[in-house]
């Protein structure tokens, strides 16, 4: 194995690609620093010391949802208990407070409601952008973008356009889970599948727009699983460029339905973030998500390729339903010293990762 990761590293200094069967290779690797180290001198290639995080706010305007994903916490039928529905001016309310609270972006991303008309979505984007002309709506998963497609019989291209003229300025990653169709028919058998996702991103750059990656880990998919999503992430981001971060989020088990489960541990957690480093040579940004790996992981995973904390968050509810251990927001305080603690340069970014403040 040392002599295999001697070769790795001389591909990447030489700038070349790793393939998918030394990314399968690699899983092997006991060497959990080694791993470790070679992620983490890809990353400085690119970012040097600087790790970004933003100051933003999640706003889930339901948590209805006609698809039943065994993974899901957060869900509900429409009459259950505990199900909710913001109307777009409380959505607008709440955008107006983060923005009061010196958020720079929201990220709007909800289950997908049976009754809720297309117009209910475009009005909560307008009210968003009513209350705050300057604020970053980052909103809708692909998933939501393929239900607003049926909604309103729009073509991707002339949905999109709608979203943005009503005030979207890019989506987040979620909704990938994983894309091998035999663990997606066990985990979310309603959910599109990942081709469709895959697709809907294509549409989403072609319009102009960026978006995130994410990687549901952890649960029922093996490690082969893992790799053949990274390449396919891989393979559109050579076509398009529109990714902006890849986020792997380890499984969160409780309340689920798959709670024997019991989630990725550390070492496996930080292994899948060394790799998804390495292979994912062509993504600017690794997003260590601590809602999901709790915060003291988060800090670790800077020495394993993440260059990205991800923000304040504040109010979180999709992770938190399912057990995780991590608080609901984080302020800038925290993500200064988490940051610096691990000997790293922080940089506040906007949502597009243009440089805020060198803090
Ligand atoms: O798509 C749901 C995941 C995602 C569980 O783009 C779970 O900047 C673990 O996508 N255990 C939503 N994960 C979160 C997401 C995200 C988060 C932060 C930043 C960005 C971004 C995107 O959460 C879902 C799903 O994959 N999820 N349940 C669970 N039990």
């Amino acid at each position: 194995m040392k002599e295999f990761l001697t070769s790795i590293a001389d591909k990447i200094e030489r700038g070349e690609r790793i393939t998918s069967d030394e990314a399968l290779q690699l899983t092997g690797c006991d060497d959990l620093l080694a791993l470790g180290a070679l992620a983490a001198r890809a990353n400085e290639g690119r970012n040097g010391a600087r790790v970004f995080f933003n100051r933003n706010r999640h706003i889930n305007y339901s948590n209805v949802c006609i698809n039943v994903c065994a993974f899901c916490a957060f869900r509900r039928d429409d009459q259950q208990p505990g199900a909710f529905c913001l109307t777009p001016e409380e959505v607008g309310e709440r955008a107006a407070a983060a923005v009061a609270s010196g958020a720079r972006e929201v990220h709007v991303v909800g289950g997908l409601h049976p009754e809720q008309p297309f117009s209910y979505y475009l009005q909560m984007l307008q009210a968003i952008r009513r209350a705050a002309a300057e604020l970053h709506i980052k909103a809708f998963t692909a998933v939501e973008i393929d239900h607003l497609s049926r909604l309103s019989g729009l073509p991707l291209d002339k949905l999109l356009n709608e979203l943005r003229a009503a005030g979207l300025d890019s989506l987040p990653g979620g909704g990938a889970e994983i894309f091998a169709p035999a663990v997606r028919r066990q985990l979310c058998p309603e959910k599109i599948s990942g081709e469709r996702w895959l697709q809907i991103m294509a549409a989403v750059h072609d319009a102009g727009l960026r978006s995130n990656a994410t990687m549901l880990f952890g649960h029922l998919e093996s490690w082969q699983d893992r790799i053949d999503h990274l390449m396919q992430l891989r393979e559109l981001q050579d076509q398009t460029g529109g990714f902006m971060a890849f986020i792997p989020l380890p499984y969160q088990a409780d309340n689920t339905r798959l709670p024997e489960l019991r989630g990725p541990g550390g070492v496996e957690v930080l292994k899948t973030l060394a790799i998804s480093r390495l292979l994912l040579d062509n993504f600017d940004h690794l997003k260590g998500y601590w809602v999901m790996l709790g915060v003291k992981l988060a800090q670790i995973s800077l020495a394993f390729g993440v260059n990205d904390l991800d923000g304040t968050v504040i109010e979180e509810r999709i992770g938190h339903a399912a057990g995780a251990a991590s608080p609901q927001a984080l302020s800038c305080d925290d993500l200064l010293w988490l940051i610096r603690r691990a000997g790293k340069q922080p940089v506040e970014r906007d949502s597009l990762y243009a440089t805020v403040r060198e803090c």
